[in-house]
């Protein structure tokens, strides 16, 4: 397999710190300075090693001499998605295999926020809203956001979290069979809305119905969150039921909280387009576009 490493991506994973690892031969390594000498013996033309020399000093994987396939199989990557990559450098293989691309958010047209319980949807729509709010385009109001759980607390919840940030949460609780009246005036056809949807079990059809009936009720587009280190299956699942009422976009959560990210990459792959990653649990801080080089930078490295 010809999987290349970009010169200018960090090759190496971040150690939390230099720990003692199972080598190949069943001795153990220090993984800090002892793999990094083993690993800069065995570099040889092979562009699919990753190179102790570079710029990342440190090794943090579970063992020293990994190959890109090696850590595409730590994430637990599906085999399918790890040959399809290969070829060039990772960054060049997830921009053939996957779609990139912003979310489309524009007054007239809602976005809403769907996936697993627990997943990081509150906390991305309230991320991209405050973003949205801070903007200061001309003209241009703050977005207004739709809260459809109906888990008690949760409205009252997203009034808080969003209330210092001039964002008017609005309750949508009795939605698909009433739509709220300020979603019905004219006025509000020049705002951008963001929903957010209750978390959902796929395989419960009365709660895939009603978040259907809402997108469908609202006329909004579909995101799903998957959180890193959600199992590659069970994300493929998720992506492709929300593909079929609709979705077309990703996010990923938690990524600076679980290594693995074969989830949301799996996700992706199933036919939506990756947007944002977020990846710190504050609402101002981490919420970056999740490009080519972004995930292959994510990939080789842990959060730290
Ligand atoms: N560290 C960190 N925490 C996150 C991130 N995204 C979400 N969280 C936390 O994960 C937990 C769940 O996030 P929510 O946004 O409430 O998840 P949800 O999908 O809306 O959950 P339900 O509405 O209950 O289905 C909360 O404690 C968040 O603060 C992230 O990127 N990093
Ligand atoms: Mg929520």
């Amino acid at each position: 397999m010809d999987l290349t490493v970009d010169s200018s991506q960090s090759h190496h994973c971040q150690p939390t710190s230099d720990r003692e690892h199972p080598a190949g031969d069943g001795t153990t390594v220090n993984a800090g300075t002892d793999a990094r000498i083993a690993a800069a013996e065995k570099v040889s033309g092979d562009q699919s090693v990753v190179h102790s020399t570079d710029t990342h000093p440190e090794v943090a994987l579970p063992v020293h001499n990994l190959t890109v396939e090696d850590i595409l199989k730590w994430h637990s990557l599906p085999r399918e998605l790890i040959t399809a990559l290969s070829g060039g450098t990772l960054a060049s293989g997830l921009e053939r295999l996957l779609t990139f691309g912003d979310l489309p958010v524009a007054p007239g047209k809602p976005i809403a926020f769907s996936g697993a319980s627990g997943s990081g949807k509150t906390m991305a729509l309230a991320k991209l809203a405050v973003r949205l709010s801070q903007q200061n385009v001309a003209g241009q109001r703050p977005p207004l956001v739709v809260a459809c759980d109906t888990t008690p607390g949760s409205f009252a919840k997203l009034v808080t979290i969003l209330d210092p940030y001039n964002v008017q949460v609005i309750d949508g609780k009795d939605l698909p069979n009433e739509i709220p009246e300020i979603l019905k005036s004219k006025r509000t056809a020049s705002r951008r809305v963001l929903v957010d949807l209750p978390g959902v079990c796929i395989y419960n059809q009365t709660a895939m119905s009603r978040i259907s009936d809402i997108i469908r009720v609202l006329n909004s587009s579909l995101c799903v969150v998957i959180p890193a280190g959600m199992d590659p299956e069970e994300a493929a699942d998720i992506a492709s039921a929300m593909s079929m009422i609709g979705a077309k976009y990703v996010i990923g959560s938690r990524l600076e909280q679980s290594g693995r990210i074969g989830g949301l990459l799996t996700a992706a792959a199933c036919g939506l387009t990756m947007t944002y990653g977020s990846h710190s649990e504050h609402i101002t801080k981490g919420f970056s576009l999740l490009t080519p080089n972004v995930a292959a930078k994510r990939l080789l490295n842990l959060p730290s």
